[in-house]
Order: structure tokens, then C-alpha cells, then sequence
């Protein structure tokens, strides 16, 4: 590399995985970077889990992992997008306070024991359904409940939780958003405002081709995957 030219940052990149919102913050910083796609395994006992090149690039080996352009990796979706937004933000267009998920351990909770149910032997699957319904029905549904109502107040009149352009706050709970949706758990007709916001980022250009880019999301692959 010559000297002027300037390391550019590495995405490795999970298809059908909530990696998606930091592809989607790379292309709305329109910087150079470097994409890594890694597909989840389609088949055999690890059907759906991420390839072992990821595995072994960073000890816990989950998506995304960033390489700085200093040849750092990091690991952490909130982590990454707090770097990416500090380091090469100079208009301090995306700048906000950290935005974190609350969500995501609820979400997850519960699509742990959808999936028991799915695969538990017949004959007691019953008993575990049972069980599911009394967690949707006393805890997953009215914390979502909150949680969506709070997130929709938060909005106000903004289009972005902090104002006119996307944040922190705004990539990091896209994806619990999207995943809560996709398992029925979050039912954005209920929040309009939510639903606003949704419809907003989504028809941004640099989502689009952060889809186009990103080989897959919340597709069939993701069953049991989707943790952290
Ligand atoms: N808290 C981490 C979670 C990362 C995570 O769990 N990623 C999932 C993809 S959605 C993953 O790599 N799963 C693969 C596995 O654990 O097998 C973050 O927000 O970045």
C-alpha cells in the first residue's frame, strides 16, 4: 500500500444475521471499506451457524467483527458502529449518545423456547408450548409491549430517535425491530410512529444497497441463530 493511501476498515459480514445494520451504517458513511461476506452453513449439524473462517478470526466468533483500519478487531455491534461513527463521521451528520438493546435479551428469551418447542420430542411438546404461552403471555408480551411504546414516544415528531438523521440509537435497534417483526413478537401496526420509522430507513439508499450488498437477511438460515 503507498504511504498517502489510508487503510480502509474490513467488514466481515454474516448473511441473514443482525450484521446487516453495520453493513447499512458503512454505506451511509459512504467511506471505502473492505466487505468480507460469510454465508451460514446450509447443511448438517451446523445448518445455520456461521463458517468456521469466522470462527476462527476472533474467539467468539460471531458477526460483525471489524477490522480497523489500525488492524484492530472488534467485536460488538453497538462497539463497532460507536467506532465507525467517532472515527469517520467528520460532519457529525450520524453523532448521537450510544444507543443499546434493551430488546434483544427478551427477543432472544423468547426465541429460545419457540424453537424448544419446534424441536422437542412429540410427546411433550405440549408441555413446552404450555410453557412458551405463559412466558409470551405474563413477560415477552407486555415487556415488547413497553419497549415498542416507549421506543414510538421517543420518536415524537423526529423521523430518527435523535432528529433527522439516523444514529447510533437508530442503526443498533433495527435489528431487534426486524427480528421482533419477523417472529410475530413486535407488531409495528400498533405503534405508528415505529412503523414510520421503520418504512423511513428502509427506503433509504444506503439500506438498499446494504441489502443488496449483505447476501441475505433474516432469511430461512437464521433459525437459531440469531443470539447475542
Ligand atoms: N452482541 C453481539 C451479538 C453478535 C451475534 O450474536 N451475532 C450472531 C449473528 S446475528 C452470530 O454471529 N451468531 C453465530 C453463532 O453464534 O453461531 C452484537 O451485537 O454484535
Amino acid at each position: 500500500m503507498a504511504n498517502n493511501e489510508e487503510a480502509k476498515p474490513a467488514l466481515h459480514h454474516l448473511s441473514n444475521s443482525q450484521s446487516q445494520r453495520i453493513l447499512w451504517l458503512l454505506e451511509e458513511l459512504e467511506i471505502l471499506y473492505n466487505l468480507d461476506v460469510h454465508l451460514r452453513q446450509g447443511s448438517g449439524s451446523a445448518r445455520g451457524r456461521p463458517p468456521i473462517e469466522l470462527q476462527k478470526m476472533h474467539p467468539l466468533g460471531k458477526a460483525p467483527q471489524l477490522t480497523t483500519a489500525e488492524g484492530r478487531v472488534i467485536s460488538e455491534s453497538s462497539a463497532i458502529a460507536q467506532y465507525l461513527i467517532w472515527r469517520y463521521d467528520t460532519a457529525g451528520k450520524f453523532k448521537s449518545e450510544e444507543g443499546g438493546t434493551t430488546f434483544q435479551p427478551t427477543l432472544v428469551l423468547d426465541f429460545i423456547f419457540l424453537h424448544t418447542v419446534k424441536r422437542s420430542p412429540f410427546f411433550v411438546r405440549p408441555i413446552f408450548a404450555a410453557a412458551h404461552h405463559q412466558l409470551q403471555k405474563l413477560f415477552v408480551g407486555p415487556e415488547v409491549a413497553k419497549l415498542c411504546g416507549y421506543l414510538n414516544d421517543q420518536l415524537g415528531d423526529q423521523d430518527y430517535f435523535l432528529g433527522s438523521s439516523p444514529g447510533q440509537a437508530d442503526f443498533i435497534v433495527s435489528s431487534p425491530i426486524d427480528f421482533g417483526t419477523r417472529e410475530g413478537m413486535v407488531k409495528l401496526e400498533n405503534y405508528p410512529k415505529l412503523q414510520a420509522w421503520n418504512d423511513r430507513w428502509k427506503s433509504r439508499p444506503a439500506w438498499i444497497r446494504a441489502l443488496e450488498k449483505g447476501k441475505g437477511y433474516l432469511g430461512p438460515n437464521m433459525d437459531l441463530d440469531h443470539i447475542g
